[in-house]
């Protein structure tokens, strides 16, 4: 038989915290490289988990597999998803606290894999009836629909998430998923009208095309093949003018080729059709609420193909045959291009505004119906968030720059939630304590959201100017106002040197996670994201209920201006970091190992990079010096008085004496815990040699804890 000391040389320590050189980072990758060898892509820094997306199937998701992690604490079993899920169920039941799950990590990394599982693992594991079934239904099967009109292949990913979702599971007092909601955040929605050479549109356009009988694609006036959809596959010309090779925007304008990439090996997209029609009816739409929802998805395909002439006066005139009526409007008074742009920002806007018409539609059917049952306690709430990765592209334009700013806003919740707090912790307790050196991001923070001086409020700023504003002066302007920050280069700024890898219209941040260079090309244009009125009234008019719904005739009569796009997205971005703060986190930090999508590929130098932006030796390093369990001396008294005759029943004295007597009673050692002004910690790590034995020490109240939860269950 393998000895444990061999076993752990083959197959790595399953908790970081456990490695002996844990401050080197080739010790971490190794033990990364091993376990991930040997299909373990499960490892913990303390309660952390860090995932590496295997790109196979492996057997560890079976009801079994969900049977062993449920109700059992986090060091019986090895390191899983499921681990995770489990225990912040079992905290929202146990100490009826809000819990959420921040799953994080580069596009392709598996965030949404890992959300999917965590609520499969619910549906299975959680306490059931008819009407909770009903409800466990509508959370999985809102999935494939929202992936049918959110996700898209991209060059990282076939099934890549265009926008951010945070999701709430209600759960009522018997632990029962009794409702959720959902929260999305900023869809690309550039997407629809333009993709990059090898990506593709939205999942549902090809999904409709390859998939729907020929009696619907009849009724929606389409044809099966998707080369016959500029917004697909087909060149589009844009332009009259002539194109200089130098110019690679009026280059664009002239010619733009579409993703060109309908069909992907890894996608079946007459499967996940079958699939999607059935989760719309799990979900409750009627049989005409399908209709009038892909009959918008047709009309963008529709849109995407009118195409325009200049007329004797140069303006546009439709040329296609199968004009669409509302689009006369359009032609008068434009010329080429801003006929084709008019065009775009509307497809743009029905697809966005039904996408979160949709959303709506989706939390309406998964609403807790509380007033059925008004004397009881409100639910409690489990979150996930499951939102775009940090993204650095060749290109990088207004929707990399949000996505950044996103993760950039997530790894300051992760500071405040566990680096720091966690060291302002053993101050405030008067342990003693050597500070761990971490970078706060917060000044990069500062840098984009700061009340007039930050670059969203430049732009912003800019979008407002009447006049003459371009994508030009927003750039001068943030070279004038944040020119001596750190964190910010542009071609003028830069040393000679770095001038080289700086184009003129471009801006460079120093993210937490590494450098990008975002072009401000379209900037303004992404920001102010405006509809020609003409078009909006045309929209009010609509006859189909669902853009009846989107676009509400209150918008033609209100004279204020809307909300830009980055301002939106920062304030939704604020009131999610409001909701995640009030909540217990977990977290579950995804890792990609290589750019191919291959399994047993483990390129190191991929992984390095995502090692440092994750902040995992930092974490690693607080962990490892800090202590495993900590809990307030009321509550740890409390939880296990139970265990010693002299503090059962109750104790009269100071909780502090009282948990002085427990903790003795229980035979640990006075350099095994510490006593604080309100809170008493454990050091698991005291002696690595024998590291299960560590884990022991704190057996006695997990044990005590799962015992209580079976009973309680
Ligand atoms: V993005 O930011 O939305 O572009 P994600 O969400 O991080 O990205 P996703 O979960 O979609 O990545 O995973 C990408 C692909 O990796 C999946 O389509 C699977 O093919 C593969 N994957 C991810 N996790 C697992 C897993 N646990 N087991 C097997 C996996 N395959
Ligand atoms: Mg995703």
């Amino acid at each position: 038989m393998e000895s444990a000391l061999t076993a752990r040389d083959r197959v790595g320590v399953q908790d970081f915290v456990l490695l002996e050189n844990f401050t080197s980072e080739a010790a971490f990758i190794e033990n990364l490289r091993k376990r991930f060898k040997e299909n373990l892509i499960y490892t913990y820094i303390g309660s952390v988990l860090v995932s590496v997306n295997p790109y196979k199937e492996l057997e560890i998701y079976s009801k079994q597999h969900m049977e062993r992690y449920r109700g059992v604490s986090f060091y019986e079993v090895s390191p899983h998803l499921y681990a995770i899920a489990d225990n912040s169920y079992r905290s929202l039941r146990m100490e009826r606290k809000d819990q959420c799950i921040l799953i994080s990590g580069e596009s392709g990394a598996g965030k949404t894999e890992a959300t999917k599982k965590i609520l499969q693992y619910y549906a299975v594991t959680c306490p059931a009836s008819e009407q909770v079934e009903t409800v466990k239904d509508r959370l999985l099967q809102s999935n494939p629909v929202l992936e049918a009109f959110g996700n898209a292949k991209t060059l990282r990913n076939d099934n890549s998430s265009r926008f951010g979702k945070y999701m709430d599971v209600q759960f009522d007092y018997k632990g029962a998923p009794v409702g959720g909601h959902i929260l999305n955040y900023l869809l690309e929605k550039s997407r629809v009208v333009h993709q990059n050479h090898g990506e593709r549109n939205f999942h549902i356009f090809y999904q409709l095309l390859e998939g729907a009988e020929d009696e619907l694609l009849r009724r929606l006036g389409l044809e099966k093949n998707p080369q016959q959809y500029h917004y697909l596959v087909k060149v589009e010309k844009l332009s009259g003018r002539k194109f200089n090779n130098d110019d690679h925007y009026s280059l664009s304008l002239y010619w733009r080729v579409n993703g060109q990439c309908a069909r992907v090996s890894s996608i079946s997209d007459k499967n996940d059709w079958k699939i999607v029609r059935k989760a719309l009816s799990v979900i409750n739409f009627t049989d005409n609420e399908v209709e009038d929802l892909l009959s918008i998805v047709a009309s963008v395909l529709h849109l995407g193909n009118v195409q325009f002439a200049d007329d004797e006066q140069g303006n546009a005139q439709v040329t296609t045959e199968n004009q669409i009526k509302y689009l006369a409007r359009l032609v008068s008074p434009l010329n080429l291009e801003q006929a084709a742009y008019a065009r775009d920002a509307l497809a743009k806007a029905v697809y966005g505004r039904t996408f979160s018409w949709l959303v709506n539609k989706i939390n309406k059917s998964l609403a807790y119906k509380d007033a059925e049952c008004p004397g009881r306690r409100s639910a409690t709430v489990l979150g996930l968030l499951d939102i775009y990765g940090f993204e650095v592209f060749q290109h990088n334009s207004f929707e990399q720059f949000c996505i950044n700013y996103c993760n950039e806003k997530l790894q300051q919740l992760f500071i405040e939630l566990t680096l720091k707090s966690e060291q302002e912790e053993y101050e405030s307790e008067g342990i003693a304590w050597e500070p761990v050196q971490y970078f706060n991001n917060k000044i990069i923070c500062d840098l984009v959201e700061e009340k007039f001086k930050g670059i969203i409020s430049i732009l912003d700023e800019e979008c407002l100017r009447p006049g003459d504003a371009t994508d030009m002066t927003f750039l001068e302007k943030l070279e004038e106002t944040v020119k001596n920050h750190p964190h910010f280069l542009t071609h003028k700024l830069a040393d000679q040197k770095t001038r080289k890898s700086l184009d003129r219209e471009q801006f460079r941040l120093l993210h937490y996670a590494g450098e990008v260079t975002y072009s401000v090309t379209g900037f303004l244009d992404k920001n102010n994201d405006l509809l020609f009125r003409n078009l909006k009234e045309t929209m009010c008019n609509s006859e189909n209920p669902i853009i009846n719904h989107c676009f509400e005739r209150s918008e033609l009569t209100d004279k204020r201006r809307p909300e830009t796009a980055a301002t939106q997205f920062k304030n939704s971005l604020s009131k999610l970091m409001e909701i995640l703060m009030s909540k217990e986190p977990s977290y579950i930090r995804c890792i990609k190992p290589n750019d191919a999508k291959q399994a047993a590929r483990f390129d190191e130098v991929l992984i390095r990079h995502q090692v440092k932006y994750l902040g995992l030796m930092e974490n690693l390093r607080v962990r490892r010096a800090g202590f495993a369990y900590r809990r307030k001396y009321e509550i740890f008294l409390q939880r296990y008085k139970s265990l010693c005759s002299e503090t059962w029943p109750m104790w009269e004295g100071r909780q502090h004496d009282g948990v002085a007597v427990l903790v003795k009673h229980l035979g640990y050692k006075p350099e095994e815990y510490k006593m604080g002004r309100s809170v008493i910690s454990f050091f698991p790590n005291l002696c690595i040699e024998g590291n299960v034995l560590d884990y022991m020490k704190l057996k006695s109240f997990l044990q005590y804890d799962t015992f209580w939860f079976l009973l309680s269950s």
